[in-house]
């Protein structure tokens, strides 16, 4: 049940207008939206909301301090930069926590875990930032040949509401490790905790202009950033149908280098010899963690015919037991989703699946009478052809559905236009290395889900992406090679 008290008490809420060059600033246009509180529905303060007239000055602040003091800053103390704003974090960790779930809404236990991976990701890209190396190359002639990679100039990053400080970790700790300069776009939902982390940002000593930090629209704001002509790299992360107008919007205008992170429906397959208590718990906290509002989410639960009857007789009690409401209470496992858009679009989503003749073994329902609450909802006897089975959810709904044999599974695991992640649950290593070489996606998890390190890469396959994310791969994405050859 929800026990919303009146969580804005006990939070600290931060700046509200935008950093461009190391100053708090009012919008071109003087406007500002309101930003809510999922847990009641109700407003927690206002923003200034950027637009097209504050992305060009942003960008002028980020070219400024490109060709300027940030290209004479060396890369040991970019390092050094990184490292002390991971402790300013660090030493704000309690409050950054509570801001983040008074504006998105996720469970502050969930917060605080986020936390520890955003400190680790700009402590690992920190340690990165003067590893950066070139080679050199023995090629023909009287020549030295040799690569050097420098930063790509400045980026635009634009990032969703589902993880707003992790987001903005994995966006910026390798374009600043590797010398970049960013405007960044944070959600309309949640523009509150990255904004206190700009405060930190700024006290940590970073030049001005090195990041920019807009709160505004997707049409407006975001697409600013995606078709600027001075823009030279736009990382994205959110839905497939905005990928696409990243990149069209790129290829539109100056052909800015575009790494999207996309959505994806994630197939986890559950073998009948798997450990079923393991199985069982890894299933539930892969679909329903961060109240399923995640792009890997374990969204289509294929379960092999054998133990189909009791994996489900299991799953639904364990849904059941699952702890709906106030973010803020130390018992509670899953808070509101983030907004009104996003709950109606799960509840579409639910209604569609009992439309579609799928078998709703609980849930399906809004939980309390304020804030956009929904039960754990699980429906059994999908098929692929369903569009909850096809389509990404973003909520607590589990589509499980049952399989015969593994060739079988691969091939239905394949059929969709994403390939973000993948798991598989079972003792045998023949069939764990089969889906780990033969399912398409960009990380696949074997008995375990949402295993996350700052070292190791994250990013999809078809649909779901271009590029990656984390780990040294990350890095590549935010420099240019240059060739340098000289005549001996
Ligand atoms: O996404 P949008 P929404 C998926 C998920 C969700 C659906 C819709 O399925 O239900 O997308 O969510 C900015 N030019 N994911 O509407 O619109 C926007 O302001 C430039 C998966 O929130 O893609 C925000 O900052 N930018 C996902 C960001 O894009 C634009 C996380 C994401 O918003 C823009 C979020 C435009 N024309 C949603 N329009 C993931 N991969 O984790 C919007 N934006």
């Amino acid at each position: 049940m929800v026990t919303a008290k009146e969580p804005k008490q006990q939070v600290k809420i931060g700046p509200t207008r935008l950093l461009i060059n190391n100053e708090w600033v009012e919008s071109v246009s003087g406007r500002r939206f309101e930003t809510i509180n999922p847990a009641t529905g109700e407003v927690i303060c206002d923003v200034a909301q950027a637009d097209a007239a504050d992305v060009d000055k942003a960008v002028q602040a980020a070219r400024a301090a490109f060709y300027g003091e940030w290209s004479k800053i060396s890369a040991t103390k970019r390092g050094d930069l990184l490292y002390k704003l991971a402790d300013l974090i660090e030493q704000n960790i309690d409050e950054l926590a509570r801001l983040e779930t008074l504006d998105n809404g996720k469970p502050l236990q969930d917060s605080l875990g986020d936390l520890g991976l955003v400190i680790a990701c700009y402590r690992y890209y920190a340690g990165w930032a003067d590893k950066v190396q070139g080679k050199t190359i023995p090629i023909n002639g009287p020549y030295f040949c040799y690569t050097r990679h420098e930063p790509v100039g400045v980026v635009g990053q634009i990032i969703p509401w589902n993880f707003p400080l992790l987001m903005q970790a994995w966006k910026l700790a390798p374009a600043l490790a590797t010398g970049n300069t960013v405007v960044m776009k944070t959600a309309e939902q949640t523009p509150l905790s990255a904004l206190r982390v700009g405060e930190l940002i700024v006290e940590a000593g970073f030049p001005a202009g090195v990041v920019n930090l807009l709160s505004g629209y997707g049409p407006t704001a975001g697409a600013a950033i995606a078709h600027h002509m001075d823009i030279d790299k736009v990382a994205f992360t959110g839905s497939t149908e905005v990928g696409h107008l990243i990149m069209e919007a790129a290829a539109k205008t100056n052909l800015k280098r575009v790494t999207l992170e996309l959505g994806g429906k994630s197939p986890n397959i559950v073998f009948a010899d798997a450990d079923f208590d393991e199985a069982i718990a890894g299933a539930h906290d892969a679909l329903f963690f961060n109240q399923g509002q995640c792009c890997c989410a374990g969204s289509r639960l294929f379960v092999e015919e054998k133990c189909y009857d009791d994996f489900v007789a299991r799953t639904v009690e364990q849904a059941k037991r699952r702890v709906v409401g106030d973010p803020f209470d130390a018992n509670t496992q899953q808070g509101p989703q983030v907004d009104q858009e996003q709950f109606d679009r799960v509840m579409g989503y639910i209604e569609s699946g009992m439309r579609d003749g799928a078998q709703m073994l609980c849930g399906g329902n809004r939980v309390g009478e304020r804030g956009y609450f929904i039960a754990p909802t699980v429906f059994a006897d999908v098929r692929d052809e369903m569009k909850i089975a096809q389509e990404e959810i973003f909520g607590p709904v589990m589509s499980i559905i049952k399989f015969k044999d593994i060739e079988e599974v691969i091939q239905r695991a394949n059929t969709t236009m994403y390939g973000l992640a993948a798991a598989v649950w079972t003792k045998d290593i023949t069939k764990a290395h089969a889906i780990a070489n033969n399912v398409r996606a960009g990380t696949v998890w074997v008995n375990c889900y949402d295993v996350f390190d700052a070292a190791a890469p994250f990013g999809g396959f078809k649909q779901s992406g271009i590029g990656r994310e984390l780990g040294e791969y990350g890095l590549q994405q935010y420099t240019e090679v240059k060739t340098v050859t000289i005549k001996l």
